[in-house]
């Protein structure tokens, strides 16, 4: 299997994140998942490494809001500019907003770096430093590098890639997450045929949602912990089912806490006798292996027994797949999970 792959995520590493209630806590989406995936599957004869392509602005400005991009080019700089502070010591520091907009206007109204950041920053886990917007460029390229080389005739490919991206809509960052990649890919994918998204984070797809709510052309679906207790909290229920054209064509499937994988696994033929019924020609799959037993940041008891049935069922579908990587913090687990996920696709 190819896995793409960037040393460029590095760059990336905000100080601290700030949980719901206040807490500032150090952050969950860290290098350290990358260097756990890749000892997973350094050793493996079936596991080809190879760089991203350079896809250039196109692909992701299909998708996201110019503005928005604008923005994720200048927040660290103008933020520096803008605070002796910060300037003094910018690796204690990562730049979230103190104010969010609540989209009570169509567009921004400020063009200060805090202003900007209210509009487009949807949480307080989405810290922007220095390397944010480079490494969130290459992460893209690392998806449609996997979405590439599925046209070219590959069965499946691994895009292991950070910052993550379902979190992120057509013009706000949130969850880790600035540039949806996921959501590059499949776009860029259904001008080659037609494509759908299959989310199996823990947490709800709220971007990848957003971001095809009103089209037809691409199906979109995700298994998470139900909103009514679980981040992000105010999307993600059964009844958001697409709009205007699209409608019909997003399915969600919330899932209680202490979701085992018996009851995974039968959400997972639902989501999967869907797509099978929209006959698509391509699939994204949105991995994240927070759904694991023991992860810090989710609720729900899938075994690694559970992982290699998840890739089992879904490579089942017999059709070529870009894998992409999203969440996944239980770290010291995270590279048996996925490797056992991926040994599955081969
Ligand atoms: C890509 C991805 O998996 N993003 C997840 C972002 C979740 N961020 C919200 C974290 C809120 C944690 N709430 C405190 C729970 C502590 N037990
Ligand atoms: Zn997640």
């Amino acid at each position: 299997m190819k896995i793409f792959y960037s040393e460029e995520h590095r760059q990336h590493y905000p100080p601290f994140e700030i949980f719901d209630g206040g807490i500032r806590v150090p952050y969950y989406e860290n290098p350290d998942r990358m260097d756990r995936i890749l000892a997973a599957l350094k050793g493996m004869a079936w596991a080809e490494f190879s760089e991203p392509e350079e896809f250039g602005l196109d692909p992701i400005l299909a998708v996201h809001d110019e503005g928005y991009l604008n923005f994720l080019t200048s927040c660290w700089g103008e933020w520096l500019a803008s605070d002796p502070e910060v300037a003094a010591s910018p690796e204690t520091h990562a730049f979230l907003p103190a104010t969010f907009a609540l989209r009570r206007k169509a567009r921004p109204t400020s063009t200060t770096v805090r202003g900007l950041g209210g509009y487009y920053i949807m949480d307080l886990s989405a810290c922007i430093v220095a390397g944010t917007y480079k490494a969130s460029l290459t992460s893209a390229n690392i998806a449609l590098s996997a979405a590439s080389s599925i046209v070219q005739g590959l069965s499946s490919a691994f895009a292991l890639c950070r910052p993550p991206g379902h979190h992120a809509g057509k013009d706000y960052a949130g969850g880790y997450c600035f540039i949806n990649n996921a959501s590059v890919a499949a776009n860029w994918l259904s001008q080659k045929g037609k494509t759908a998204i299959l989310d199996i984070d823990y947490h709800a797809g709220n971007g990848t949602q957003d971001i095809f709510y009103e089209r037809a052309d691409v199906l979109t679906i995700s298994i998470h912990g139900d909103p009514d207790f679980e981040y992000p909290h105010y999307i993600g229920f059964a009844d958001e089912t697409g709009a205007d054209a699209g409608l019909g064509f997003h399915q969600n499937f919330p899932l209680p806490k202490g979701t085992d994988d018996a009851d995974y696994l039968t959400a997972l033929d639902e989501a999967l006798n869907l797509i099978r019924g929209f006959a698509p020609e391509y699939l994204v799959l949105s991995f994240g292996a927070d759904t694991f037993d023991g992860d810090p940041l989710g609720t729900f008891r899938v075994t690694r027994a559970g992982f290699a049935e998840i890739g089992k069922k879904i490579s089942g579908l017999n059709l070529p797949v870009a894998i992409i990587m999203e969440g996944g913090y239980a770290n010291e687990a995270l590279g048996d999970n996925t490797r056992t996920l991926l040994e599955n696709f081969k």
